[in-house]
């Protein structure tokens, strides 16, 4: 008896497996991760696709900037740890065989957590190697499907049923001659044998159904913990806003302290905010951490009115997490911005966005973005690239590194249930970056190096994202000319 109950048992841990569906990232309903970087001498583009489940299946895309790459070898590691130095055996990606230059591949991510997958490059020119951090987590869990749930539980009753008329038979007939008849006696004693085993077989079921729940509540334990944390706010005399995280499991605290959050390109919090509804105003602050794992910041001068609100943090693991909510606001006199803080504002004169291609920026330039006239496609892996050009049209020759890179993105959905801070690296954190690169060697990253910060900056930036799915997006991308910081904004219809 036991031994069948337990196989529907495993169909149906499988089965709730199966049917939940994991991941997420720095970023707000954005999970997979996009990843441009140097694997020694050849330039890879790495889509990680997260599984729909942990333990669950990742897809892998590299696709080679140049056609010397001949293998592709995958392998997930931890992203610190012991884990990172002592990898399993890798995985060969199949490359296309209408592109050679573009190699596919599958992993399994069997943890939660700080994960990081490792790509190395073979070519003529020898080997290379690079990491993608990815965050390995679960999102929400789905319920059972219908006909799978039907099945299963006539499979029980069928078993249970079963179980209780074959006790019966055995004590009946188990040892009747040829032509014999049961007595009165042992269709007495088979009834009694009968009801005892309905009552341990409704035991074992109601044990089964305990264990059960309780397997289910450990992993719906992990998908609230891996919910975006509530961003919890206060204004205090006048301009200063007070934001605490509030995860959506009451143990969230315990896995992630603000009060150890690293930095994160210069600040250990990135905080934007976005007029509701249109975003025809944005901020883009750094608050500063006070105590217990609280952050503040005064606010500059804001009209009154709704805000969304995303703050990025890496916890120490290096797994990122977007603090989410919305704040009213009145009228704020505040102070002027300054440091790394910036502001877009739609209608301020000369900073409309001109078009769904070129938004003008306040010294009289504008900013392109360079795309192909091919709709956009969600889910397709693509190069967002955006060139500055000064007043007379030229290329600008002024860009500077903001916060050590040559520019910062945030894609936003207009739901706002859409948020991701990318960079010329993509969706990585570079704290996670830094973190999955220590201790490892011959390997670069899409950001700013330091020889590069000091030479004359591009007057092109690149941004590799993936929209997640189809609808109306807003493209906020971040740089520095001349010490001001200038946002160009645009607008994206998603199919
Ligand atoms: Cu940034």
């Amino acid at each position: 008896m036991r031994t069948p109950l337990r196989r529907v048992r495993m169909i149906g841990i499988l089965a709730l497996v199966l049917t939940c569906t994991l991941s997420l990232g720095a970023h707000v309903g954005s999970p997979d991760v996009f990843y441009e970087g140097d694997a020694g001498p050849y330039r890879l583009f790495v889509t990680v696709r997260m599984p729909q489940v942990i333990p669950g299946v990742a897809e892998i895309q590299v696709r080679c900037a140049s056609n010397d790459v001949s293998a592709i070898e995958l392998v997930p590691m931890t992203l610190s740890g012991p884990g990172s130095k002592f990898p399993p055996t890798p995985d060969l990606a199949q490359p296309s065989k209408e592109d050679p230059q573009f190699f596919t591949g599958s992993l399994w991510l069997m943890e939660f957590g700080a994960l990081k997958v490792r790509v190395t490059a073979n070519g003529t020119k020898g080997k290379g190697e690079l990491s993608v951090p990815v965050p390995s987590f679960a999102q929400r869990s789905l319920k059972m499907e219908k006909p799978l749930g039907g099945l299963l539980a006539f499979l029980m009753l069928f078993l249970a049923t079963g179980a209780v008329f074959i006790a019966g038979a055995a004590v009946r007939e188990g040892n009747l001659k040829p032509g014999e008849t049961a007595n009165p006696a042992r269709v007495r004693r088979a009834h009694i044998v009968m009801a005892l085993t309905a009552v341990a077989v409704a035991g074992i079921l109601y044990l089964g159904r305990e264990w059960w729940s309780a397997d289910a509540s450990t992993y719906q334990r992990y998908v609230n913990l891996a919910k975006p944390p509530a961003a919890v706010t206060k204004l205090e005399n006048g301009n200063r806003l007070i934001l605490r995280a509030k995860g959506q499991d009451a143990r969230w605290t315990e896995y992630v302290k603000m009060e150890e959050v690293i930095q994160d390109h210069n600040h250990l919090m990135h905080l934007f905010l976005f007029s509701v509804p249109g975003m025809e105003r944005m901020w883009h602050l750094h608050p500063e951490r006070i105590e217990g794992g609280a952050f503040a910041v005064e606010l500059p001068a804001m009209p009154a009115g709704k805000y969304q609100i995303f703050a990025d943090v890496v916890d120490k693991n290096g797994l990122p997490w977007t603090l989410v909510g919305t704040e009213e606001l009145p009228r704020i006199n505040g102070k002027a911005l300054g440091g790394d803080d910036s502001a877009w504002s739609e209608n301020a004169a000369g900073r409309r966005a001109a078009s769904d291609t070129a938004s003008l920026l306040p010294d009289g330039g504008r900013m392109v973005w360079l795309r192909t006239k091919e709709p956009l496609m969600a889910n397709r892996p693509m190069s967002f690239t955006f060139s500055v050009e000064k007043k007379d049209g030229k290329p600008a020759i002024d860009l500077q590194p903001y916060m050590g890179m040559a520019g910062h993105a945030e894609f936003v959905s207009k739901d706002l249930s859409i948020f991701a801070h990318v960079h010329p690296a993509g969706s990585v954190p570079m704290a996670a970056l830094e973190l999955g690169r220590a201790g490892t060697s011959n390997e670069s990253h899409g950001g700013m190096s330091m020889a590069l910060a000091n030479a004359a900056m591009p007057a092109k930036v690149s941004f590799p994202y993936g929209f997640p799915r189809s609808g109306e997006y807003r493209i906020f991308v971040q740089i520095k000319r001349a010490g001001e910081i200038e946002t160009g904004v645009f607008d994206a219809r998603v199919q």
